[in-house]
Parts: structure tokens; C-alpha cells; sequence
């Protein structure tokens, strides 16, 4: 198996962290037990015609009440480390800074934690992967609401570092923070749901709101850090970031310099969005403001200040490329990409990567080492992958050659090849690896339809029962090659 990887032996750091990422969401089932308070997932899935199957996280994977199986199976795939999110109405299920903490939703997290450091596992813990406590939408309008919204997480940061920070050391603000303001707020295919882009939802205007909350991001996020910072980071010794998405752009016609430019741009508004206010300037990017205007918020100097550094780290998600062409028309007001069409195939017809069973997502490990290259150079700070993973055709009953997940494999042979190619030709600091994901779970608006997981779990059964698949034993054997033995 490890031909394709052979001059790569040892080639990662021994302190190398790899394992699997989760969010809490989709796996943990458990909607309304123990005290939870509700979310805006809960609230979203529970609205008829928002979700593709009709289904819920009402029970997930079940993850809430499996955690020792899970964490057994996880050992036995030879995992170091398990990066995983919590639920902030499970912890406080009002959400906010005056009302009470919920004792039974955080000692699953405590068993959680210490069940993973009796098994050897590093815990990676995510504040938020997009699961808003429904209260704080309700009473505040959520992140729309900077002033109300930042001290209400900064709180919930702070029973979490409080509680659970004398054994968690790798902490996550926010995962994802684009895709939450983009899908919740702009398209409106995730909770929220509100966009004035679409027939289905009425409220929201999404000219305005994504540049909004995102600004509310950034500000909580470091405002957590900073608490973290001046307060937990001496004693408890851990590292704290934030966790951007960001898939690659290649120009759909490399002579072109507009379409060149227009590939440059788009990873402007996808990733420099966030990473340059954090990593490199503490402000948006021109492009951006060039083309948004005051429909960007401005940072104030504090702002920019706090904002600028508040990442230990780079944190990465990243699944696949596209190709990009430039559009001569000016921008639509609800246009977030940088005005750029996305493709599937570049001008001379080469496609962007064979199918997964995930529209927007096609195997493309060489794109995938360009932008690691890319964020190097342009932010230096070491690298944490967090999520990188594919679904694949036909993965509907656990089979012999369902189980047997020869795409899957190719996959994650390619990306996981293409690090340890980054760290040794290119000189890339990558620090970690969290393939998505554990198990198959519950993919948000798509429900249980979109399988990425390297378990395969049995969806119909009451007790949801998993089933390996060949990929998580190809996972373990390129990080057994790859990592430099001590
Ligand atoms: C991650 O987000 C999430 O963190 C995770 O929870 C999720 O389960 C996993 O990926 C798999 O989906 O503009 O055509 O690319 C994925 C990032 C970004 C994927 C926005 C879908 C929109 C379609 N997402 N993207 S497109």
C-alpha cells in the first residue's frame, strides 16, 4: 500500500498528531437529553423541507451515549489524536452569560476527555462548529448582535477552559467561521436559514449580514484567545486558534491573467477573508473591501489589534479545487465568491478531479499541496489540518466492497502523500492531520445521505452499528510510514 508514499519515511515530525475530526451536531444524538437546551440545528432540521432526507440529529451516531465504544474503536485504528466540538447549549443551554451551566452536559465531556487520555488520545476540542445556542437567536438575533452576542461566548469559552482546560491543550474557537455566515446567512442552506437569496426563506439580507456576523467571529474569537491568553495559557500550557476552510482555485485559463487574478481573488473571499485579519494584517483583504465597499465592516484600531495574532496556528479544512473563469460583469450584491465562476473542467477540458458522491467535492491531492504552499508563504504560522476527507459512490449497505473503500483510500493516499510532499519538498511546518470523519454521520442539510466517514454505520439499526472500512486501516499504516519514530 505504501508505493505511492515510499521516499516519504519519516518525513513528520514525531510529535505529528493525526487522528479524526467530528462535531458534536452530527454525531452525537442526544438532542434534548441530560438538560441540553436546543440549537439552531435543532430548530433547522426540525422545519419541514430544510433538510435533504427529511432527517434529523435527533440521535445521530449516538456518540453521546457510545463514547467508550467509539473511543475504543478510534484506539484501535491507531489514532493520536480525536478532534471533536462541543455543544454550547449542551454546557449552557440558554447560552448566555447569566444563565446557568448545565452540570450533566459538561461532565460528559469531562468522562469524554478523560476516557481519551486513559486511551492515549490527545483531545483537539472545537468552542463552536456552528451549533448557536436557539436561545441567544431568539433573543438577540444571534451574531447579527456584536455587543450582545461577544460576551455571552467569551463566558461560554471561559466555563470551558475553567472546566475542562486542566486536560484539553489543543483548543479551537471556531470551525468554519465563512461557511457558517455564507451557507447560514447568504445562501441560506444552513441554519439560520436566512438569505434573501432564495424563494424558500424571507427573512435576512444577504447583501450585508454574511460580512456581519463574520465580523462577530472574529471579534469573539479573540476575545476568547485573549481570555485564554491573559488568564489559563500560563498554568494549563495549551495553544489556542481558529479553524478556516478554504478549498483551492486554479485558473480556468492559465494564460489568461484575469482568470489567473480571478483565482487569486477567490481565495481572497474564501480563506484571507478571516486569515489575513488574524494572520497577516488584522484587516480584510483589498480585493475584498475593493469590491464590498462599506458593506465590509471596518475595524477599529482596538479591533485589528486584538484580532491580528490571535491564532497560535493555522487552522485548516480543505476538500477540493475548482477551476475558476473571471466574470467581466460587475459583481451581483449577493455575490461572496469575488465575482468568479466556479467550474468543473478548465479550458482545455481536464476536469477538476473524479466524482465523489458529494457535488461539490472531486479528488484533487496536487491542488491540495499548492495551497498548502500558498498558506505557508503567505501566513507562516504552522499549519494543523482539521478536516480533510471525500464521500464516494455507491456506499449504501456495509458490503465486502462497500467496506472495502477503494476511493476513499485513493483519496486520502493522495492528500496524506501530498503533506508529507509539502513538509519535505517545500519546506511546509504541518503540524497535525484530522482526516472527516469517524463515522458516517449526519452530513447537516444533506442528513444521512452523504457518507465520508471510515466507519460505516448502519443508520437503520437501533443501535446504530458501525462497521470498519479498509481506509481507516490504510490511514494508520501512512502515518506508521510517514512520522519520524522518536
Ligand atoms: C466541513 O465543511 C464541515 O466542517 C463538516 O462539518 C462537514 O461535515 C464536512 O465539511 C463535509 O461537508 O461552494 O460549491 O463548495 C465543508 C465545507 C464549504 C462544503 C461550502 C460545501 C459549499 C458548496 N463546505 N461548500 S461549494
Amino acid at each position: 500500500n505504501q508505493e505511492k508514499v515510499k521516499d516519504l519515511e519519516g518525513v513528520l515530525r514525531p510529535d505529528f498528531h493525526w487522528g479524526y475530526a467530528t462535531a458534536a451536531t452530527q454525531v452525537e444524538g442526544g438532542w434534548d437529553a441530560d438538560g441540553k437546551g436546543l440549537s439552531i440545528w435543532d430548530k433547522f432540521a426540525h422545519t419541514p423541507g430544510k433538510v435533504k432526507d427529511g432527517s434529523t440529529p435527533d440521535d445521530a451516531v449516538l456518540s453521546y451515549y457510545k463514547y467508550k465504544e467509539d473511543v475504543a474503536l478510534m484506539r484501535s485504528y491507531g489514532v493520536t489524536g480525536y478532534r471533536f466540538s462541543l455543544s454550547w447549549s449542551r454546557i449552557i443551554p440558554l447560552g448566555g452569560k447569566d444563565d446557568p451551566v448545565n452540570e450533566a452536559g459538561l461532565q460528559y465531556y469531562s468522562n469524554l476527555v478523560d476516557e481519551l487520555l486513559e486511551n492515549g488520545i490527545t483531545p483537539f476540542v472545537t468552542l463552536f462548529h456552528w451549533d448557536t445556542p436557539q436561545a441567544l437567536e431568539d433573543r438577540y438575533g444571534g451574531m447579527l448582535n456584536k455587543e450582545k452576542y461577544t460576551p455571552d461566548f467569551v463566558n461560554y469559552a471561559r466555563v470551558c477552559f475553567e472546566r475542562l482546560g486542566d486536560r484539553v491543550k489543543h483548543w479551537i474557537t471556531y470551525n468554519e467561521p465563512g461557511v457558517y455566515t455564507l451557507a447560514g446567512y447568504a445562501a441560506g442552506v444552513h441554519a439560520p436559514a436566512r438569505s434573501s437569496n432564495r424563494k424558500l426563506n424571507d427573512e435576512g439580507d444577504s447583501s450585508t449580514e454574511p460580512f456581519i456576523v463574520g465580523h462577530t467571529e472574529l471579534i469573539s474569537h479573540a476575545f476568547a484567545v485573549k481570555l485564554y491568553r491573559e488568564e489559563f495559557q500560563q498554568h494549563q500550557n495549551g495553544t489556542i486558534g481558529i479553524t478556516l476552510h478554504g478549498n483551492n482555485s486554479e485558473p480556468w485559463d492559465e494564460d489568461d491573467p484575469l482568470d489567473v487574478e480571478a483565482a487569486e481573488r477567490a481565495r481572497e473571499f474564501e480563506i484571507a477573508w478571516y486569515a489575513d485579519p488574524v494572520h497577516k494584517t488584522g484587516d480584510y483583504p483589498a480585493s475584498m473591501r475593493a469590491q464590498l465597499g462599506d458593506r465590509l465592516p471596518h475595524f477599529t484600531a482596538e479591533e485589528s489589534k486584538l484580532v491580528l495574532g490571535s491564532s497560535d496556528f493555522y487552522g485548516m479544512n480543505s476538500y477540493t479545487t475548482f477551476f475558476v473563469r473571471h466574470l467581466d460583469t460587475p459583481p451581483d450584491i449577493n455575490d461572496h465568491s469575488g465575482n468568479i465562476e466556479k467550474l468543473d473542467t478548465n479550458k482545455q477540458g481536464v476536469s477538476r478531479g473524479p466524482e465523489s458522491d458529494t457535488y461539490w467535492l472531486r479528488m484533487n491531492p496536487g491542488s491540495f499541496r499548492k495551497l498548502l504552499i500558498w498558506i505557508w508563504k503567505r501566513y507562516g504560522v504552522p499549519i494543523y489540518i482539521t478536516e480533510n476527507g471525500t464521500t464516494a459512490k455507491g456506499e449504501t449497505e456495509p458490503s465486502e466492497a462497500v467496506l472495502d473503500d477503494k476511493f476513499r483510500i485513493e483519496f486520502f493516499e493522495g492528500y496524506i502523500g501530498a503533506i508529507g510532499r509539502a513538509v519535505k519538498e517545500d519546506g511546509v511546518d504541518i503540524r497535525s492531520y484530522f482526516a472527516w470523519t469517524f463515522t458516517d454521520n449526519w452530513e447537516w442539510a444533506a442528513g444521512y445521505t452523504d457518507r465520508f466517514g471510515v466507519t460505516f454505520v448502519d443508520f437503520e439499526s437501533k443501535e446504530k452499528k458501525r462497521y470498519p472500512k479498509k481506509s481507516a486501516t490504510v490511514i494508520k499504516e501512512l502515518f506508521q510510514h510517514m512520522i519520524k519514530k522518536e
